[in-house]
């Protein structure tokens, strides 16, 4: 299709792209880490991931475009993790999982980019596991086994049973931002109640928590004192070309 053949040329014309959001440690507001997002601009208009993605694993486009993606965010992300740290976050189709070789892809991108483990998160949406074989699911438990993170994107929408969370190969629950923007909207609405309730149910499985769409200052303390100790949104940052987390740090130090 005239899609995916615009995708195609687009992972050798540039036009294919990542930025990059900052984690923010509620506590100290310090970046703790990234997460990239794919950028696309089709002839020189921005088409938005939220049509492009879709689109890209229709046409089966997707393991292309997410093994590039992986290897360049890891590239990219080896400097600002020597010096500072920082993690890396990467978005992961469910049709990734399903191709046999993702482990494969995940690991090469990881020796070709001199990135350790531990500094890999890769983030899967909780609708995508709730529906994946286990097949796939095994794919994440092996790579956990050698240290790379899953996160769960969206945390708090897939209608996941705590018996099911329970068995997954996990580290980090990634709390949906429509419960952070809830917060504002009444201060005790049911927002705050769903984010205490995600916070305590990852305390209790050891799990780590993060924050989407925090765009205030009253939200990012409420979720300090909630417990959730890292989170992201447009309060702290938006999505940024690379350069500007290098400047980011380079600030910092
Ligand atoms: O659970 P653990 O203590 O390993 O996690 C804390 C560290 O993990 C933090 O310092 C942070 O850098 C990293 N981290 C946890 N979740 C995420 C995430 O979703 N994205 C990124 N980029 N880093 C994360
Ligand atoms: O970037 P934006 O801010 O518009 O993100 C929209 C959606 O696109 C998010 O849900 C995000 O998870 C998804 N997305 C962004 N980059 C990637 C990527 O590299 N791979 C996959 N599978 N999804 C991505
Ligand atoms: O993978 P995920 O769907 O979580 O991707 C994050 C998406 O959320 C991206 O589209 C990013 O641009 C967007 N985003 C990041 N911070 C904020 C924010 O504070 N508010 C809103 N509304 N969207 C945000
Ligand atoms: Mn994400
Ligand atoms: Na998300």
């Amino acid at each position: 299709t005239e899609i995916a053949d615009g995708l195609r040329r687009a992972l050798h014309d540039g036009s294919l792209y990542l930025h990059y959001q900052p984690v923010v440690d509620t506590a100290t507001g310090e970046m703790a880490g990234v997460e990239a997002l794919m950028r696309w601009d089709r002839d020189g208009q921005a088409v938005p991931p939220a049509t492009f993605i879709p689109m890209a694993e229709a046409t089966g486009m997707i393991d292309a475009l997410g093994r590039h993606a992986l290897l360049t965010a890891c590239r990219q992300a080896l400097d600002w993790h020597l010096r500072s740290g920082l993690h890396l976050a990467v978005n992961v189709s469910v049709h990734q999982l399903r191709s046999p070789d993702f482990v494969e892809s995940v690991l090469s991108a990881l020796a070709e980019s001199g990135l350790p483990a531990p500094a890999l998160v890769l983030e899967i949406t909780e609708s995508a596991l709730i529906d994946t074989a286990e097949s796939a699911i095994a794919q994440l438990r092996t790579l956990r086994a050698h240290g790379i993170r899953i996160a769960i994107d969206d945390f708090g929408t897939g209608y996941s049973s705590l018996a099911y969370l329970h068995t997954l190969p996990v580290d980090i629950l990634k709390i949906d931002r429509s419960f952070i923007m809830r917060h504002t909207d009444s201060p005790r609405a049911e927002g705050t109640a769903v984010t205490r309730a995600i916070v305590d149910l990852a305390g209790s499985l050891r799990l780590a928590t993060v924050a989407e769409g925090v765009e205030t200052g009253a939200q990012a303390e409420l979720l300090r004192r909630l417990g959730c100790s890292l989170a992201q949104g447009y309060h702290f940052s938006r999505p940024v070309p690379p350069e500007r987390i290098a400047e980011l740090l380079e600030r910092r130090a």
